[in-house]
């Protein structure tokens, strides 16, 4: 099915059948107090306005049966995969490997490192689990893109500056066209958000697109329906 997205810094014209809903560390460890964003300092309630639009272009998503792919940062019980230079930037006693009120921090098989409920994968959408803030270092995710013949990313999840934009400049270097959900991203910094939302699209789409959950749910409804593409230049910053 044929797509027209009204994107920023111009609209994307993709195939639904090669494209995947990327959603990156969307989990508690992140977005509910006592994890590894609170470790470091931050308000996590400030994360939370991204998860209804991501339901939102997930449902839209899994409607169309279009790939869904869902990361996770975290590391080894052993922390085998943990580089002292990240283990060692936390505060002692909340650092990654300690115990937490949801189990040992950033650790895979804890309860933080669950993907928060609303946005929980369902059988047949691969999880790649992540030591990095990219979704490509040290994964699988590239094979499995390049399986299932994918060349555009909607990507959405936290944090837009750092996991996001990571994913997407990797994901860019690999040919990649990715398109930014903006309103399922946040930050703990909204300006950070803001900024890193803007570096996306800037110089002609530098790193990519930039669009929002209900352009992404306007689009797939008038592509289902056959009508025909209204290609609307304006503005949206
Ligand atoms: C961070 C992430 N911010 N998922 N991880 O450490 O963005």
């Amino acid at each position: 099915m044929k797509v027209v997205l009204q994107a920023l810094p111009a609209p994307i014209e993709f195939d639904l059948a090669k494209a995947a809903l990327v959603i990156i560390d969307m989990q508690r460890d992140f977005l509910e107090p006592g994890g590894f964003g609170e470790a470091l300092g931050n308000d996590v309630s400030l994360l939370r306005s991204a998860i209804a639009p991501c339901r939102s272009a997930l449902d839209a998503m899994r409607e169309r049966g279009a790939l869904i792919i869902h990361t996770r940062e975290g590391h080894r019980p052993d922390l085998a995969d943990c580089p002292h230079a990240k283990w060692e930037r936390g505060p002692i006693g909340r650092r990654i490997g300690d115990a937490g009120p949801m189990g040992r921090i950033l650790v895979r098989g804890e309860a933080g490192h669950e993907i928060v409920p609303e946005l929980a994968p369902i059988d047949g959408e691969p999880v790649i689990d992540k030591s990095g803030k990219g979704a490509f270092y040290a994964t699988d995710l590239e094979a499995i893109l390049r399986s299932r013949g994918i060349d555009v990313l909607l990507v959405a999840g936290v944090t837009t500056e750092v996991c996001v934009h990571t994913t997407v400049r990797e994901a860019n270097d690999r040919g990649l066209r990715c398109i930014v959900l903006s309103d399922c991203c946040g930050s703990y910094f909204p300006q950070f958000h803001e900024v890193a939302v803007r570096m996306i699209c800037a110089q002609g789409g530098i790193f990519g697109w930039v669009a929002d959950s209900s352009q992404l749910k306007s689009a797939l409804a008038r592509a289902a329906s056959g009508a025909p593409h209204q290609v609307c230049q304006e503005s949206q910053s």
